[in-house]
């Protein structure tokens, strides 16, 4: 049995004609069931549902084969025990820093003032900023994040911005991209040898349905 972690949402919806390459179909609809593992058209792979977070941990420590994730994640996350051979180029978008129309980063850092920036993505944020030099108070947050600058929480942000509308809609404005960020399957290592040859099939199959740059 090969196990492959999925989240719902935008992982689910782009990995599907990725596995429909390998030949695989969710013979189930996430949405329209409650269930957290979906059987698929081949009796020997199954998809289990988790947390878009936790589907590094699910992989890393044998709860799945294989695992799509975003870079995000897997960089938030570490990917010790995690054998990453694809990127899938899916699900794309980049991590950037954001603030509210009337304040000035610039400034800010050109003076060396101390920045609050909360972000659900802790570490990334205090390697970036630490990389620039800047002084930077990191503040935890779970979601919505764009409330933050609005409410005086924080003067800036670190998520994850795709057309930009949520920015524009809460008057937020983007003044530095991080990284450019996309899924990636990434697989178990021991996994990797004990199923081996049905593992390579679905990873040569993925690789050859990637949409192209
Ligand atoms: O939602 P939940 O808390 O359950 O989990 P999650 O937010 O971690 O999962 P999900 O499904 O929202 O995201 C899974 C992965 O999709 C992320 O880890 C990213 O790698 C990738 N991805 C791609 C995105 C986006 N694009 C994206 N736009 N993840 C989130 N967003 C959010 C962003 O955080 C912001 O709130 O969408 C909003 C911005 O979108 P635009 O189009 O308005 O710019
Ligand atoms: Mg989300």
């Amino acid at each position: 049995m090969i196990t492959l972690a999925l989240s719902k949402g935008r992982i689910f919806e782009e990995t599907m004609p990725l596995l429909a390459a390998a030949g695989i179909e969710v013979t189930e609809d996430p949405d329209k069931s409650r269930k957290l593992i979906l059987a698929t058209t081949r009796a020997d792979v199954r998809v289990v549902l988790v947390r878009a977070s936790d589907v590094p941990t699910y992989v890393q420590y044998g709860g799945a084969d294989l695992g799509v994730t975003g870079l995000d994640v897997l960089l938030e996350h570490g990917n010790q025990g995690l054998y990453q051979p694809l990127d899938l180029r899916i699900a794309a978008c980049r991590l950037s820093v954001a603030v509210r129309a009337d304040y000035d980063y610039a400034s800010a850092v050109k003076q060396g003032s101390r920045i609050k920036v909360a972000t659900k993505y802790v570490g990334l944020a205090r390697d970036f900023f630490a990389s620039k030099g800047v002084h930077v108070d990191l503040i935890k947050l779970y979601g919505s994040m764009e409330l933050a600058p609005l409410t005086g929480l924080a003067d800036a942000i670190v998520d994850l911005v795709s057309t930009g509308n949520t920015l524009k809609a809460n008057h937020l404005v983007e003044v530095e991209r991080i990284m450019d960020i996309s899924a990636r399957l990434v697989v178990n290592q021991a996994a990797l040898k004990l199923k081996r040859e049905a593992i390579r099939r679905i990873v040569d199959a993925f690789e050859s349905a990637i949409p192209s740059a």
